[in-house]
């Protein structure tokens, strides 16, 4: 499978496969054709803020009415002004009200196969008590709680309980290190941490309260810990600032209406990397991004009543905030919900559940689907899959030949696929095929949704033509837009808004094709990809140089056939003389600094790293020798780059 899935950007160069939605498919669609969607697309360049306005009328349930939809100053904007809503209550309230209480929200399967359904009904209750939980800690409107916990259906009810009383969520993915969960819960300034005696992995129990009583060593600012009972193991207890959840929720009332917030009222910041190795908190509202979440849910997934719906994310990256909590529970939707790994105990787990649960609508990562061809169709061919109707991908571009797999082998020929396109900023989805009305070709994420405008344009600034690569820009605002990043308004503008006045820029390059489909080419910053997580290089950096062994490294990404890219970091050393034991050593030193997924897969000794005149690291030499494009000598040992260094420089000098 190597040789197919790699050269992923030449592949696409070369894509012309069309695969139109089934005349049945669209007969049934939400968005049935083209016409329609030109016809929404219109409407919303032509009037944005009437567009809007109708759509949050009847999607949002109102505690008191917006008088302003769209108020700009610039790069800040605000949206449905004046008004008051809550999130939790759009995801929970809103359907008992109309009826639909008894409707399964959530459908919860463990790693061990433990098994839980809740309806919306009950899911409501279990969000109420632990809200008043938080209040009894004297949680409140605009205060920080930050989420360390296991894909349990606890870890969506805290997330819901927060919104519904205004308190910020901070979900830290529960693979990132104590060091990591310190500088976000300090930057953020967290009041309260929840977390699990531990986390089931792949049979194993990890240890999650102990990372966290070692985070709040360094982390002061949290008063209270609550700590959910999932792997009954041996854990420390600091008496007065640890609490049970389940007795936490014991002695409070059940009843905790929904507290009605602003419109621009943060509901959530969520860490991701960009091109300096401090994380940014990206700040989301409660109105615009509640709407965003829920309608790109139902024109991107054609959501109908009785589908069950699968995403296969962690609530700890904004697909799950999106669409594993926030979009499909406005909608009503039944969600499949999983804590292990598709791997675990063998490799058609994933099948397994789809057979199980029925499972409709399967939204999964290209990383998960190379592994799968890895693993072999026979996992896949086990299990009756018929229920499926619609496949959808995320987290980076997917190369043709997984995408003809996973649209001939997991969706039988029959089910269109959803290349999304979109971003922890974004909120939502930005760019996708509508299933009912959109040709797809494999590569291409195809259109913006309506109330998207997309730009692409060169160093200078000019609109690109076609076939040529750009800065992907957003040339105006949507509901969902990132509001800030926490505590850096500066930092906030310098990333997003300096580089092309009046866009947002995106961090993508991107190309159109002659039928003004959309091509991702990958980032124009220092931000890799590995299966689907950013990572800044300069984050993997600066936890290397923390060791004593390290004079100056650099770390660049490189092709993988599985995580898409792979981490490559050269190190020259200081002092010591490079060995087997010391790349190990580096290695479980990022571990401990960020967390398992930044661990480094090829870690280089060099004399010295390549650098220009100007000092500047030169990256793109040290890509073409991590991809193994450039001959290279023993890796075991000192690398002489003053050859490569001195050509280099010839040609920029
Ligand atoms: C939702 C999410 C965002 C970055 C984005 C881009 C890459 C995401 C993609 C894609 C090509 C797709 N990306 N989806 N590239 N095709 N369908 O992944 O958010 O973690 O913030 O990453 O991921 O480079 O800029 P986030």
């Amino acid at each position: 499978m190597s040789e197919k899935t790699t050269g992923q950007i030449d592949n696409v160069m070369h894509e012309d496969r069309l695969f139109p939605p089934s005349e049945e498919f669209s007969s049934k669609a939400v968005i049935g054709s083209m016409d329609q969607y030109q016809q929404l697309y219109d409407a919303a360049a032509n009037d944005l803020e009437g567009f809007w306005d109708g759509i949050a009328r009847e999607d949002l349930h109102w505690f008191e009415p917006y008088d302003t939809v769209l108020k700009q100053e610039g790069h800040n904007v605000e949206w449905f002004v004046g008004g008051k809503t809550n999130i939790s209550y759009n995801c929970l309230d809103a359907h008992i009200v109309a009826g639909n209480g008894d409707r399964t929200a959530i459908i919860w399967e463990g790693e061990p196969g433990d098994q839980r359904t809740l309806t919306y009904t009950e899911l409501h209750a279990e969000v109420c008590k632990f809200a008043n939980g938080l209040k009894s800690l004297g949680v409140g409107v605009g205060d920080v709680v930050s989420i360390y916990m296991p894909m349990t259906p606890e870890l969506a009810i805290a997330m819901l309980a927060c919104v519904r009383i205004g308190a910020i969520h901070s979900v830290i993915f529960a693979g990132f290190s104590a060091e990591a969960i310190a500088d976000r819960n300090n930057d953020a300034n967290a009041k309260v941490q929840l977390t699990s005696d531990g986390l089931y992995r792949r049979g194993k129990v990890l240890p999650l309260k102990a990372t966290v009583d070692e985070a709040l060593e360094k982390s002061p600012t949290v008063e209270h810990v609550v700590v959910l009972k999932r792997v009954e193991n041996e854990i420390a207890w600091t008496e007065g600032r640890d609490h049970w959840w389940h007795e936490l929720v014991e002695s409070v009332d059940a009843d905790c209406p929904a507290t009605p917030l602003d419109s621009e009222a943060t509901s959530f910041i969520l860490y991701t990397s960009g091109s300096t190795g401090k994380p940014k908190g990206i700040r989301h509202t409660t109105s615009g991004y509640n709407l965003w979440a829920k309608k790109t849910f139902q024109w991107v997934f054609d959501w109908r009543p009785d589908d069950v719906y699968w995403c296969t994310a962690d609530c700890g990256w904004i697909t799950g905030h999106s669409y594993i909590v926030y979009g499909p529970m406005s909608a009503g939707a039944t969600c499949l919900m999983f804590e292990g790994a598709p791997n675990y105990p063998a490799e058609d787990r994933f099948w397994d559940l789809v057979e199980k649960y029925k499972v409709t609508i399967m939204y999964t990562a290209p990383t998960a689907i190379r592994a799968f061809i890895k693993w072999g169709d026979e996992h896949v061919e086990k299990h009756d899959l018929s229920s499926l109707r619609l496949l959808g991908t995320v987290g980076e571009g997917i190369n043709p030949e997984a995408w003809m797999w996973y649209h001939e082998k997991i969706g039988g020929g029959k089910c269109p696929i959803v290349d999304t396109w979109w971003q922890t900023e974004t909120g939502g989805l930005m760019m996708s095929p509508l299933p009912g009305a959109t040709a797809t070709k494999p590569g291409s994420c195809t259109k913006p949704l309506p109330g998207v405008f997309p730009t692409i344009v060169d160093e200078s600034l000019q609109p690109v033509g076609e076939n040529h690569g750009g800065m992907l820009c957003i040339s105006r605002p949507w509901p969902g837009m990132l509001r800030g990043i926490w505590g850096d308004d500066e930092r906030f503008f310098d990333v997003y808004w300096k580089t092309v006045p009046g866009s947002y820029l995106t961090g993508d390059n991107a190309r159109i094709d002659e039928d003004g489909y959309y091509w991702i080419m990958g980032r124009i910053d220092d931000v890799i990809n590995v299966s689907g997580h950013r990572l800044s290089t300069i984050e993997v950096e600066s936890a290397l140089v923390s060791h004593d062994a390290i004079a100056e490294c650099a770390a660049v990404g490189r092709p993988h056939d599985l995580k898409g890219q792979a981490i490559a970091v050269f190190c020259s050393l200081k002092g010591v003389e490079p060995s087997e034991e010391l790349r190990q050593e580096l290695k479980l030193h990022v571990r401990k600094e960020i967390g398992a997924l930044a661990v480094p897969d090829d870690i280089r000794f060099t004399d010295a790293i390549p650098k220009t005149r100007s000092g500047k690291i030169m990256r793109r030499l040290l890509r073409d020798v991590a991809a193994g494009r450039k001959a290279v000598g023993d890796t075991s040992t000192l690398e002489d780059f003053s050859v490569l260094a001195k050509l280099a420089e010839d040609d920029e000098g």
